[in-house]
């Protein structure tokens, strides 16, 4: 590092002082607490992101956003050039840089790691590092922090493409590394086009069962909502009308949006009673998830949640079903590849009745420990990998290597039988692809998908919600003192440490018909999580109780 670099990076920490006794961590999903602490955490993630830029020579995203967090809350995470989550490898980078004491100690440690990744600084070299966040009203000041950051490695670029979704940034960040437009127009034509595309290809007879349905949408009080109202513009043949907007005076994900309405399976604020029966769906505070439910009786605020898992089962069975069309070798003249290798990604959180429905399609089910970045790596093994956390956080990953050969499939196709039910398949599976973000989950893009299933299938929400019966359910936290005291192993379904806890839980467990439960440390929020299944509501609310007074009493607050 030259003189030059040295002096900007020493003036530039300064103004970005880090507060006293806090020690922050790169988590499931970034950087994420109060946002008042915040502003040195983002302006150092602004240098590494242009670091990775350099290390990289392609764009880098820096997304300023706290999900599904309360409002006061804010964060910061990185997209790698694939549009996917900053590799897992620099992520122990990322801890130090965001708790290195000063700027002395912060300039040691980029000296070190920019030595050890052989990235070289100067006048010569050029980064560029795209930045986006989303409504929460501290988003313009950490957004300042962040461009500074980027902006005290030389030859760095940073470029605001202002109020986005997560999944919109990722998008961004990976159509600009394959040459691609990127503006926020190409992504929502992208989506509508290959919507339409879906919609053109069902048959006339089922798209009549449900054409006069309409959609309501939660918005969170949140991006996505502001998102879809555009969207909603380029879309036909589909009613969306938008709750939770943000512009009522509701507050962001108080009370709303998906992970609300999937936790506590009750409607979201902003719902009356008239939406009985209607199907409605939650976006989160930055829209990368989703998750379906209806009402169940005007009288109650009691849903009919369809989660993640059975968004992950609704795609699995359409995806199969084409697969299947394509493999049928009609005409002698064509050759087809039966061995497509389609598999599908969970997390200890997707419901064990999910996991039985999938196996029983005859589907390999693999499992990973929670937080995307996870799900997305293991999904990257398939031919066609589908993921979903039962929060609502998935896609559908294709790999390039499987599109090439549909590319040649569907032109095959074209020349000897066009407009089969074999092309149609093709040409369905190629929609699919492109409405479905390939750079992390979307729940825009996942939303519009799985509207053209429901169509393609003439399925009603109720019919779909009945594809299995969920084993009951229920999820609680559990303040402690010290979250990271829980080690867990075995994609998170058993505790090491502290010892003794998972003894106890197994116990607990053991007392209830197809009961499971276990814990973790969120790794968003200061908490321990609890999570429990078993064959009644009772008995899933009494072993989640259970178990959550036992990591009180082996690690809280003793309050319990
Ligand atoms: C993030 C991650 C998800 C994860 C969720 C909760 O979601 O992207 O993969 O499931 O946090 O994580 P934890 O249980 O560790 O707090 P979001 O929507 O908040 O970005």
């Amino acid at each position: 590092m030259d003189e030059e670099q040295r002096k900007i990076l020493l003036e530039s920490v300064s103004r970005f002082p880090r507060p006293q006794g806090v020690k922050l961590s790169y988590g499931t999903a970034g950087f994420r607490a109060d946002a008042s602490i915040l502003s040195s955490t983002v302006f150092r993630v602004g240098i590494l992101s242009a670091l990775r830029s350099l290390k990289t020579q392609s764009v880098i995203g820096l997304m300023i956003t706290a999900s599904h967090n309360q409002v006061s809350d804010n964060g910061v995470k990185v997209a790698d050039p694939s549009g996917g989550m900053l590799t897992q490898e620099w992520e122990p980078f990322a801890d130090a840089l965001a708790n290195a004491v000063d700027a002395e100690d912060l300039i040691r440690l980029i000296t070190d790691f920019a030595k050890k990744e052989n990235i070289s600084f100067g006048a010569d070299q050029s980064a560029q590092v795209l930045l986006g966040r989303d409504t929460r009203p501290s988003g313009e000041s950490l957004l300042h922090a962040a461009k500074q950051g980027v902006n005290s490695i030389v030859g760095s670029v940073a470029i605001d493409m202002g109020v986005l979704t997560t999944p919109q940034l990722h998008w961004m960040v990976r159509s600009r590394n394959k040459g691609m437009k990127v503006s926020e127009l190409d992504y929502f034509e992208q989506l509508s086009n290959s919507f339409g595309c879906l919609i053109d290809l069902i048959p006339q007879e089922t798209m009549l069962q449900l054409m006069d349905d309409k959609l309501i949408v939660d918005g969170a009080n949140g991006v996505g909502a502001e998102k879809l109202e555009e969207l909603k513009k380029l879309l036909k043949g589909l009613v969306i009308q938008i709750h939770n907007s943000g512009k009522e005076g509701g507050v962001l994900n108080d009370r709303v949006g998906a992970d609300y309405v999937q936790k506590e399976k009750i409607v979201p604020c902003g719902f009356g009673p008239n939406v009985v029966g209607i199907r409605c769906a939650s976006l989160d505070g930055d829209a990368d998830r989703l998750v379906y439910f209806h009402l169940l009786s005007e009288s109650s605020n009691k849903i009919d949640l369809v989660d993640g898992d059975k968004i992950l089962s609704l795609f699995t069975l359409f995806i199969r079903e084409q697969l299947s069309i394509l493999n049928k070798n009609e005409s002698e003249n064509i050759n087809y590849d039966q061995s497509v290798r389609l598999g599908v990604v969970q997390t200890a959180y997707a419901n064990g009745a999910s996991t039985d429905f999938l196996k029983q399609l005859g589907l390999e089910v693999a499992f990973t420990p929670t937080g995307v970045k996870y799900l997305h790596e293991k999904a990257a093994d398939y031919d066609i990998g589908i993921y979903f956390e039962a929060n609502g956080h998935g896609t559908i990953l294709f790999s390039e290597h499987f599109l090439c050969w549909l590319e040649a499939k569907n032109s095959e196709l074209a020349s000897v039988s066009k407009g089969s039910e074999q092309q149609k398949a093709a040409l369905r599976l190629l929609a699919v692809s492109k409405l479905i973000n390939q750079a992390v989950g979307d729940a825009l893009s996942g939303l519009l998908l799985v509207e053209a299933i429901l169509r393609h299938m003439g399925m009603s929400i109720q019919k779909w919600s009945e594809i299995y019966q969920d084993l009951p359910s229920r999820q609680l936290k559990v303040k402690v003192a010290d979250r990271t005291a829980v080690i867990t192993t075995n994609a998170e379904t058993v505790v090491v440490k502290p010892s003794g806890l998972q003894e106890v839980i197994d116990a607990e467990t053991a007392k209830y018909a197809r009961g499971r439960s276990f814990i973790r440390p969120s790794g968003t929020e200061d908490v321990i999580r609890v999570y429990a299944e078993a064959s009644t509501q009772e008995a899933a609310d009494e072993l989640a109780k259970s178990v959550a007074l036992h990591v009180d009493r082996f690690l809280g607050f003793g309050s319990s």
